[in-house]
């Protein structure tokens, strides 16, 4: 028994509250069960677990960046500011759970059970009518993490393992019935290509498909639109993500003053101009998250393919849900960057009403969501009614993004540590399911996942003849 507790101990003092050495060991443990040679399995211990360590040195950095700032937000204007972007919002949920001295562990734990969940309603696919496993691994780790935060924030006794487990279950079943929702879509734009979306705007994207084809014409598409050739340096996530930041955190700081500036910031050096600071500043944003995102790319794309070989062993000829970047060769070339611009312009107003009527939250648009997001309904859009969908629903998504952003930032009080998801599943969706969890946690989850498991019962009921397509029943 001894021995037993001891174990346990050493367990939890030197792996659950190290991520980096529980990503590691995930990985280990899938190219062992695998049958990857040692040296294989040894350096995809050792690549997880760097990459993990990468990633806290982004997040420190962007801390450090942050703070006084968003600080000086607060102290001058009662303002809580929030990034919505996925990667601030991964960052935002560690610093809280640190802060309700939880480890950040159980966002793996939620991550570990969602993953073989999601294997498990798809090999009882008979059943539940799941056609898809969700494979894309950056995006279940960042949707773990916010799913934790949500319930663990929500429902304080369940924070502990039995949390994680119900974290694990619901974001599990969302990765199921999501992705599983945009198969018809996909199959539609990609003409058959056997995959679906397992990305961040799953439910963004069924209703663009549904909504698109009353909004406009597919003739009329995104062929005919030329946009002017400067337009493609947003295409490029450090250019594009620099220059949000200076125009934000640029305008922020400047409103604060130098004066303001030189007594947050301790590292404001006195021989330093103030403009030049500013633009240092802001560009070191783009410099942290690059360095963050690395490190999320390191270890991911270790844990996905242990997580592929054990699904291939499990569930082979299942659809997987992949990046929505997947889809983007089945548009025309500008339908990208008009979703990304018209998305921007969308986010830009909603700030700017936030401001007016004097919100206390305030939201600086994210690169991710204001790209990926709206990129994709954009796609999605213009297959099934042209242009003016492709306009319509990526500004519709900006305007939700902000709104549906701020509310969840307030309400699940992240704004304290500066950021949110914020793509769009995550400002409507999510923001509702932690509401009703809120009212009645164990009654809610368990609605919550019912009624997530009801949709793919309806869509098979309606579409009978041609549900199984590229599956194998
Ligand atoms: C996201 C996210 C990314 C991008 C990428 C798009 O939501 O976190 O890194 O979109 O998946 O290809």
């Amino acid at each position: 028994m001894e021995v037993l507790m001891n174990i346990f101990t050493f367990f939890t003092n030197n792996i659950l509250t190290k991520p980096e050495f529980f990503v590691g060991l995930i990985v280990l443990i899938g190219y062992i069960l695998l049958g990857k040679p040692w040296y294989d399995s040894f350096s995809g211990f050792i690549k997880a677990t760097v990459g993990y360590m990468i990633l806290n040195v982004g997040a420190g950095g962007l801390v450090v960046t942050f703070r006084p700032i968003l600080a000086g937000l607060n102290g001058r204007f009662a303002l809580n500011a929030a990034v919505i972007d996925p990667y601030f919002g991964l960052n935002a949920v560690h610093l809280a759970l640190e802060n309700i001295g939880i480890v950040t562990s159980f966002t793996l734990m939620a991550l570990l059970v969602g993953f073989f969940w999601n294997i498990i309603l798809v090999a009882l696919r008979k059943i539940t009518k799941l056609r898809v496993l969700f494979i894309t691994g950056h995006i279940m780790v960042q949707q773990a993490t916010t799913a934790t935060w949500i319930l663990f924030f929500v429902a304080p006794m369940f924070r502990n393992s039995t949390g994680a487990i119900l974290v694990g279950l619901l974001v599990g079943t969302y990765w199921a019935v999501f992705s599983n929702l945009t198969v018809e879509a996909t199959q539609n734009l990609t003409e058959n290509s056997g995959f679906a979306l397992g990305h961040q705007q799953m439910l963004g994207v069924w209703v663009a498909d549904k909504l698109a084809p009353k909004l406009g014409k597919p003739e009329h598409g995104m062929d005919n639109v030329k946009l002017p050739g400067w337009m493609h340096m947003f295409n490029d996530n450090v250019v594009a993500t620099g220059t949000l930041m200076l125009i934000f955190f640029g305008t922020v700081m400047a409103i604060l003053g130098e004066d303001y500036m030189r007594e947050l910031d301790k590292s404001f050096a006195p021989t330093l101009a103030f403009p030049m600071y500013i633009l240092s500043k802001s560009l070191m944003f783009s410099v942290y998250l690059s360095i963050l995102m690395q490190g999320v790319r390191m270890f991911v794309s270790e844990l996905t393919e242990s997580f592929r070989g054990i699904s291939e062993k499990l569930l082979p000829g299942v659809m997987p849900g992949i990046d929505c970047a997947a889809t983007y060769g089945f548009a025309p070339a500008n339908t990208v960057l008009w979703g990304f611009i018209i998305g921007a312009i969308a986010q830009f107003i909603a700030v700017a009403g936030l401001l007016i009527f004097r919100s206390p939250i305030m939201i600086i648009p994210g690169f991710v969501p204001l790209f990926f997001d709206n990129a994709t309904i954009a796609v999605y859009a213009n297959k099934r009614g042209g242009m003016k969908a492709a306009t319509i629903l990526p500004f519709l998504c900006g305007i939700v993004q902000v709104l549906g952003g701020a509310f969840a930032v307030w309400y699940f009080q992240l704004y304290q540590f500066g950021g949110w998801h914020g793509n769009i599943d995550w400002s409507t969706l999510w923001p509702i399911l932690g509401v009703i969890i809120k009212m009645s946690p164990v009654t809610g989850i368990i609605i919550c996942i019912a009624g997530m498991l009801i949709i793919p019962q309806i869509q098979y009921l309606r579409n009978k003849a041609n549900y199984w397509g590229h599956v194998e029943a």
